[in-house]
């Protein structure tokens, strides 16, 4: 899979996409997340990739040409699933969007700045807006990172233990179970005992009636949805 990150802050995503588990991916060639920087379209001569907003509102909207031109030019090269909008009044990120994505082959994301961009943008060449909760960042960059990680970790070959992805916090509408390591005891702290049990049946049962338990009491929004 391939994820193309169009932004104005570039430097903002070099780092979470040379780190961990995404540059492990790509390594191993699994994905490829590709970085541009929007000011290399403009045509402006003072590299501007915004203009003032029609109508005398406050703040700048970002324009069409350079959004247009580095779309274009990726366009040219390969087909693209979705073209990607990060703006808090798009359709909100969840698991199952996730889950849907990382089927995909390529993937645009345009990360959102300034008051917006010029709607004709959003008309026009992009096909899905996507927001990752009820609060206003600064900029999509962040949005950009928070999806391409959810994203990307459900490639089949990502993670080292593929059960990991399937077994995940909301992949079933369940939170999941407490995790515990060695030692069995610490300072008086004490493993639940049918986990040292060895007797896999329980540990299944167990494990179950933890993540309803924890799922009734912190998010029984979440067994609505089932
Ligand atoms: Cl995608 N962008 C911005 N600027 N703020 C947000 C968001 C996106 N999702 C939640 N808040």
């Amino acid at each position: 899979m391939r994820i193309d990150i169009i932004t104005v802050l570039p430097e903002m995503l070099d780092g979470f996409v040379n780190t961990s588990i995404l540059a492990r991916a790509q390594k191993k060639g699994l994905v490829e997340i590709h970085v541009h920087n929007l000011r290399d379209y403009t045509l402006d001569k003072h590299r501007r990739v915004d203009d003032y907003p029609f109508g005398g509102f406050a703040g700048m909207v970002m324009a069409c040409q350079p959004i247009d031109a580095c779309i274009s030019a990726l366009k040219a090269e390969r087909e693209y699933d979705e073209v990607i909008f990060t703006t808090p009044d798009g359709e909100q990120f969840d698991q199952p969007m996730a889950n849907e994505l990382s089927l995909k082959r390529n993937l645009i994301i345009l990360c959102g700045h300034y008051k917006g961009i010029d709607y004709r943008i959003r008309e026009h060449l992009i096909t899905k807006e996507v927001s990752i909760g009820d609060y206003v960042l600064t900029g999509g960059e962040l949005a950009a990172a928070v999806m391409s990680d959810a994203i990307v970790r459900l490639v089949p070959g990502v993670l080292s233990d593929e059960q990991s992805a399937l077994s995940d916090s909301f992949q079933d509408n369940l939170l999941a179970a407490p995790v515990y390591t060695r030692p069995a005891e610490y300072k008086g702290w004490k493993v639940p005992e049918v986990l040292l049990s060895g007797h896999e049946a329980k540990i299944k049962e167990w494990e179950l009636a933890q993540s309803l338990e924890r799922t009734q009491r912190l998010r029984p929004d979440l067994l609505e949805k089932k």
